[in-house]
């Protein structure tokens, strides 16, 4: 049987061209700073999002910790969307680890923390009784609110008003290249309005394992004090990086096919029975759509599909999650399509 996963874009698997580099890289001791690979991976990465410097780390996850921690010391908050990846999924590693509070703002359904509950949000450095606020964090492309991309005016509007304050700003960007891609600008219009990036070379664009982060020389310079603290220190980590360097090479422009296959899924979805779809929220490569129906909880609908060869992902409050990669292709969709319509027309 056909397994059509669009459970994430996680699952992608190393393209030939990445898998050839891993077994050329050129290695050495990166926790001494030599391997040559992970050095040139770091500088193209700094690079392309305009900073002075950037850092390999095993996971999107990691690099957020360590993002957290180099801005905040202990007792320090960080302003933070209700819905962001950092405060749903990664088990509150700043707070439990770190000592930062994470302090929760609505998000608003098209990803953004409104400019006035970031204000409201903000404590008071003269009372004692108060945390000291440190830094805004923003997520682009968000998730869990389905992919959708944060305009570069909010994007100016929160840096501006960040820097008024002298707090940081510090961007969950695991796909922030398919926001760039969705927005049709150079990558850098938007990191240039935050103070740090993070973003995943293992999602969208295919490699197997790790993430970036990148900031000012000090900033990375004291991230990498932290992530050998929790242990992500590497030694060959070249042959992690190879695929990385092939990732920002050669994955970025196709992830506009990911987008165009989500579209696809996503009208087709819509005129299913059973199924309730926002498709002004359809951006970049996530579909997040709910279940409008007395027959099926999601959980038995996941299973059901998974059974005929169709995974996709259940992320609660009844609503399921199918992601488009570099695996998938217009097939894979017409065919998830098809299984989608004979399960929910039948039953
Ligand atoms: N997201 C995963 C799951 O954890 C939900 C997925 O399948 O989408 N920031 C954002 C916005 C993310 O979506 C993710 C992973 C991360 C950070 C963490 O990256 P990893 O998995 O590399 O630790």
């Amino acid at each position: 049987m056909r397994r059509i996963d669009l459970r994430s874009d996680t699952v992608t698997l190393p393209s030939d061209t990445m898998r050839a580099a891993i077994v050329q890289a050129e290695l050495g001791d990166d926790v001494y700073g030599e391997d040559p690979t992970v050095n040139r991976l770091e500088a193209l990465a700094a690079a392309r999002v305009g900073k002075e410097a950037a850092m390999l780390v095993p996971s999107g996850t990691m690099g957020n910790f360590c993002a957290l921690l180099a801005h905040c010391n202990r007792g320090e908050e960080a302003i933070i969307g209700d819905q962001s990846h950092i405060y749903h999924y990664e088990a509150s590693g700043a707070s439990v680890l770190g000592g930062v509070a994470l302090h929760p703002v609505t998000t608003e359904p098209i990803g953004e923390l409104p400019l006035q509950a970031i204000q409201e949000a903000i404590r008071d450095p003269y009372d004692s009784h108060e945390a000291l606020t440190r830094l805004i964090c923003l997520e682009n492309t968000h998730n869990r609110c389905g992919g959708v991309v944060l305009s570069l005016d909010y994007m100016r509007t929160i840096h501006a008003f960040a820097r008024s304050q002298d707090f940081a700003v510090h961007l969950d960007g695991a796909r922030v290249f398919n926001a760039a891609v969705a927005l049709g600008v150079d990558v850098q219009e938007i990191t240039r309005h935050v103070d740090s990036v993070m973003f995943c070379l293992s999602k969208g664009l295919a490699a197997p394992v790790g993430s970036i982060l990148a900031g000012d020389t000090a900033f990375i310079k004291c991230a990498r004090r932290i992530r050998k603290m929790v242990g992500g220190g590497m030694r060959q980590a070249g042959i992690i990086a190879a695929a990385g360097i092939v990732a920002l090479e050669e994955m970025v422009d196709r992830l506009a096919e990911d987008h165009t296959h989500a579209r696809m899924l996503a009208e087709g979805l819509s005129t299913l029975p059973g199924i309730a779809i926002d498709l002004a929220k359809v951006q970049s490569d996530i579909v997040i759509f709910k279940l409008d129906s007395e027959v099926w909880t999601p959980i038995r609908l996941t299973e059901v599909l998974a059974e005929q060869g169709l995974l996709i992902g259940e992320i609660g409050r009844g609503y399921l999650r199918a992601v488009t990669h570099h695996n998938i292709d217009a097939n894979d969709i017409e065919e998830a399509l098809e299984v989608m319509r004979s399960v929910l027309v039948q039953n």
